[in-house]
């Protein structure tokens, strides 16, 4: 039996498609691949290695509680990137501020990182799916100077590539370079991510919706409304839609990606534009979606349309099979 191409094999023919990347995106995403491994590692070490579960005393700046292994995600991520000269700053959902690399590359780097190191941190401590999103745009200021923060606040469409690493009931790293999207299964034993999800296609419908339906009460009229309507809904087969939620986005969108579905996270009366962060979360992931052939929407306008005017903003988000986001639209 033939066996399946590994990641490195991949970026390295995608690049041979594509001579104008002249290997930087082999670089970025070496960097992104051999950090998944090292936060896999500690993520599955769990309870096992003393001082890596639990809460920190810190707050990010969006007054959340930090947990540890949100910092060493992050730490892991930014020091990888210290060690190359692609990327000249990295905006992170853990950093009040944009993390300016290493003085001696600064010159070289064309390309910013934005990340959400571990999203889903409610579930670390009780063995949940959690994962690290990652988006790259190229800057749009001159190489040569320092990267300022309109290189951070570019609409989602310009992202030359975006993805995950889901730390699930197996690893797998996902993303698209603006070419489709593929999946890659970590194999445990060598180490090693082998293409296992070739060219993604979300199903235009699917079997769930995905909503905290806790939070119902506090959520906009239409939302309610669109939310009641999912459980009248049937999928393809005929038989009734089911909920699911996890709490972790990333597992959330996996499931929607895979099988089909809708994730919303609305906006409410406590958060009044949503939870989830446009450039660590909702921009990365509407990419995705977007070149798996589905859509994403904050209600209003497609996600990727948004000029971000901050950095740790806010957004709404639904996203998902292209069919139940339109039902949502109609709403
Ligand atoms: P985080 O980045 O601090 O982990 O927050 C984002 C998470 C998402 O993964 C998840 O979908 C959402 O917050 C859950 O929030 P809630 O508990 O309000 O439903
Ligand atoms: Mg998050």
């Amino acid at each position: 039996m033939k066996r399946k191409t590994t990641l490195g094999e991949f970026i390295i023919q995608q690049q041979s498609e594509y001579p104008e990347a002249r290997g930087e995106m082999s670089q970025l995403l070496s960097a992104l691949m051999v950090s998944g491994k090292i936060i896999n590692k500690q993520v599955q070490h769990g309870g096992l290695t003393e001082g890596v579960l639990g809460a920190t005393e810190a707050e990010n700046v969006q007054g959340e509680t930090q947990q540890k292994l949100d910092i060493l995600a992050n730490n892991i991520i930014i020091e990888a990137f210290e060690q190359r000269q692609e990327v000249c700053g990295v905006a992170s959902e853990e950093n009040e501020k944009v993390v300016l690399l290493d003085k001696k590359y600064k010159e070289n780097g064309k390309y910013v990182l934005l990340i959400d190191p571990l999203d889903g941190s409610s579930n670390i401590d009780i063995t949940v799916s959690v994962g690290t999103i990652f988006s790259i745009y190229r800057r749009i200021t001159p190489e040569g100077s320092e990267a300022v923060l309109p290189d951070f606040l570019q609409p989602g469409r310009q992202q030359i590539a975006a993805g995950y690493i889901i730390y699930g009931s197996s690893t797998m790293m996902v993303y698209s370079t603006g070419n489709g999207v593929n999946g890659f299964t970590l194999d445990p034993s060598s180490g090693v991510f082998f293409l296992t999800h070739p060219n993604i296609q979300i199903p235009e419908t699917g079997p769930y919706y995905s909503v905290n339906e806790g939070k119902m009460h506090l959520f906009p009229e239409n939302y309610q409304a669109y939310i009641a309507s999912c459980k009248l809904q049937a999928d393809q087969q005929g038989a009734l839609i089911d909920g699911r939620y996890t709490g972790s986005l990333v597992a959330d969108f996996h499931r929607s990606l895979l099988k089909g579905g809708i994730y919303l996270y609305p906006p409410s009366t406590f958060h009044p534009d949503g939870k989830l962060r446009l450039l660590y979360e909702c921009n990365p992931l509407a990419f995705l979606c977007e070149q798996a052939g589905g859509k994403a929407t904050n209600g209003q306008q497609r996600i990727l349309d948004l000029q971000p005017t901050e950095l740790h903003q806010r957004c709404p988000l639904v996203i998902g099979s292209p069919k139940m986001v339109e039902a949502f639209e109609a709403f």
